[in-house]
């Protein structure tokens, strides 16, 4: 086990309860080998927990200073960087999740240029892999903080400057030498700052085509060095900038179409960036697996009153069960997971707040699994969207999808007497099912 901290010492093991338990330190419904269709509730949710909200951010908002004080955000260097391990992996462990996520960033001693940078980097990989090694902790996925430095202020591989994006690239080789070193299972791409301020002083085209070079560099990279988990891109249509090229599922598989990527790189969906894209979750995750780009998802949310990315833990059944029925249907994460990119309130200063945000977290995507493995069990959802789609199986339906030409159609339509019958899209009774299991 990892060293025992006193900031965590009054939170135990967090145990599974039941849902009539009234202890706010057990979970309710995430019990980890309960067999859901026959798969343990951990091997289908794949839970993470991130470094950067939890124990990098110290509580400041634009208006006000950082709230937690915490102890190691006291210290300096790798001091701070290895009591920031210790009590990262305190709490993975007593949480009882198996996997964790970080930016470069996140983990080392500040840097104040590339050559500390990359030296502060691997001074902590020793203690992260010893760290994995004491609780078996594993890597979801690693990535590299592009976006906060100065130096991209105008983007990172976007940046005007090509020696800004030399910059970038070199974070990038050494955050994906870190993930495999880790024996992380995906690596993540968020361009924070890959967008634009204003198009009056953006060569939109450049930008592009440099955003796909230092994909295409990481591509042959990954092959090089032999990791083998998939690339994946986070949309997010803006925040920071006001306008983020990786908008959403459906910009990014253009995207990735046009250079010729898209069978290397996926997507790894943040529930709080689709909202920001005018999306619903459940339809960024359908449309990632019809693009066959279905990696791994940030689970949070924000919130209806306010339009920017408040990284709260997602909490709405609904959401999470139609969520839940599009992953399940579709067969599930392979090497993605649910990633808590979420944060507690900056007025939630106390080490069982962390907690709480995290078991309520797990809990409620424990229940939307549940609820939509019931939904595939019965059965009567999927055969109701079948039924629906079946004049396509018959003749008229097959025909028109292969041999005939247009005035073909035109002419059996109207030699036939072709006369549909409209039916009811049955949105109510359906609404009524997801609802009877949220
Ligand atoms: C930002 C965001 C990031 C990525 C990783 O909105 O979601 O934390 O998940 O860079
Ligand atoms: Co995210």
């Amino acid at each position: 086990m990892t060293k025992s901290s006193e900031f965590f010492a009054e939170i135990p093991q967090i145990p599974y309860e039941g849902a009539e338990s009234s202890n706010p330190l057990a979970f309710k419904y995430y019990d980890k080998d309960q067999l859901v269709l026959g798969k343990r509730m951990e091997d289908h949710l794949r839970p993470a927990a991130c470094y950067w909200h939890t124990f990098c951010w110290d509580g400041f908002d634009v208006f006000g200073e950082g709230t937690f004080r915490r102890p190691w955000h006291e210290l300096e260097g790798q001091e701070m960087a290895e009591a920031k391990a210790d009590v990262a992996f305190e709490f993975y462990s007593k949480l009882g999740i198996p996997f964790y996520c970080f930016h470069d960033v996140d983990v080392m001693a500040p840097a104040a240029n590339m050559k500390e940078h990359v030296e502060n980097l691997a001074a902590i990989l020793d203690v992260l892999e010893r760290k994995q090694d004491e609780t078996g902790l594993k890597l979801l996925w690693g990535t590299a903080n592009v976006f906060s430095n100065r130096r991209y202020m105008s983007g990172a591989s976007t940046n005007p400057d090509p020696e800004v994006f030399a910059s970038a690239a070199t974070q990038v080789c050494h955050a994906m030498n870190a993930t495999k070193r880790l024996g992380g299972e995906n690596y993540v791409f968020w361009g924070g700052r890959e967008g634009y301020e204003t198009l009056l002083n953006t060569d939109l085209n450049r930008e592009m085509d440099q955003l796909a070079r230092l994909l295409t560099l990481a591509v042959e990279h990954k092959h090089k060095i032999g990791f083998k988990g998939p690339l994946l891109i986070e949309p997010k249509p803006h925040e920071p900038t006001k306008h983020q090229y990786d908008r959403d599922t459906a910009t990014v598989f253009a995207f990735l179409q046009k250079y010729g990527l898209e069978n290397e790189v996926k997507v790894n969906l943040e529930t709080n960036h689709a909202t920001l894209a005018g999306n619903p979750m459940d339809h960024e995750i359908a449309m990632a697996f019809a693009f066959g780009i279905f990696g791994s998802i940030d689970a949070n949310r924000g919130d209806p009153q306010n339009g920017w990315d408040t990284d709260q833990f997602w909490n709405d059944p609904l959401d999470i069960v139609r969520s839940m029925y599009q992953i399940i249907k579709n067969g599930g994460f392979t090497t993605g997971g649910f990633n808590f990119d979420a944060k507690v309130r900056r007025q939630s200063i106390d080490a069982a707040d962390l907690f709480y945000g995290h078991i309520g977290g797990l809990d409620a995507l424990a229940r939307g699994l549940l609820g939509a493995a019931k939904l595939i069990e019965a059965g009567d959802v999927s055969a109701l969207v079948s039924d629906r789609y079946s004049g396509w199986d018959d003749e008229l339906g097959k025909w028109m999808m292969g041999a005939a030409s247009l005035s073909d159609i035109a002419d059996k339509t109207v030699a036939d007497g072709i006369d549909p019958k409209p039916k009811s899209g049955r949105q109510e009774f359906l609404e009524n099912r997801f609802g009877q299991m949220a």
